[in-house]
């Protein structure tokens, strides 16, 4: 959660149709707009330089700029969307990387991994298989992290969620943030784990950016246990954003 720079994709009028897994009416631009902005300006506040892509109007979901790419300050690597409707975004993902990286790996094509299946911890870097990152894929992954020095935890995690990064999130060198069932799964060993209360486990979806927790505005009591373990929280409002099945995480990449 030590970063310094981040890279955003300002979501065009098209993203209101993007992908959601339960059929709710779509967003409203303005308001998606609007938390997209704000959350701009909190990374930005938390001390980082932002990158604001153009809006990619052939790609709805091509604001959740954390899905076809992973990076670190010693190099990127370019992912294969595992949504069909996605795929497309690399090719945007690649000349956006360019001008900050010189080392870019890239997975193939049929190497399907998301971002949002990878938790970056300071001890191992977790890859949750998914609907969307294959085994292939993850193995794929594991040997292009392998080569900028991280080792891998490939896991199987509870179903029922988008991504990994839906159930959970890193809160301090050694702390996860976890819904009560991934908690419970065991695959955090090693690591102290704090769930999400009783009926907030969409909150999972957070990030830590330096000093500042951003923090879905819906899940009150999630912050309040933040704010105990001493940790600095920023409510957001990602209302609009949720519906596509959003949070806080998938709306950047950061390094
Ligand atoms: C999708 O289904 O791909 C988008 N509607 C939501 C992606 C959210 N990304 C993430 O959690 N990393």
């Amino acid at each position: 959660f030590d970063f310094t720079h981040a890279i955003v994709r300002e979501p065009g009028p098209s993203v209101v149709k993007g992908l959601r897994s339960v059929a709710v009416p779509d967003p409203a631009y303005e308001d998606v707009l609007a938390e997209h902005r704000a959350y701009v300006a909190a990374l930005a506040e938390a001390g980082l330089v932002v990158d604001i892509q153009p809006p990619l109007e052939d790609f709805p979901d091509s604001v959740f700029m954390e899905d076809p790419a992973l990076v670190f300050s010693e190099g990127a690597i370019l992912l294969s969307p595992g949504a069909p409707s996605r795929l497309g975004e690399r090719d945007h993902m690649r000349n956006a990387l360019a001008a900050h990286f010189e080392t870019l790996h890239e997975l193939a094509r049929d190497e399907y991994a998301d971002g949002g299946d990878v938790l970056v911890t300071p001890k191992a870097v977790f890859i949750g298989l998914s609907a969307r990152t294959t085994r292939p894929g993850a193995e794929a992954l594991s040997r292009a992290l392998a080569s900028l020095g991280k080792s891998v935890r490939i896991v199987e995690p509870p179903p029922g969620v988008l991504h990994f990064k839906t159930a959970c999130a890193l809160l301090s060198e050694d702390t996860i943030l976890a819904t009560p069932t991934l908690a419970a799964s065991g695959l955090f060993e090693g690591f102290r784990v704090v769930t999400t209360p009783e009926g907030e486990e969409p909150a999972a979806n957070l990030i830590r950016i330096n000093d500042l927790v951003l923090v879905s505005g819906a899940y009150l009591r999630t912050a309040e246990r933040l704010t105990e373990l001493g940790l600095s929280v920023r409510l957001m409002d990602v209302r609009e954003i949720a519906k596509l099945d959003a949070g806080l995480s998938c709306l950047s990449l950061r390094w």
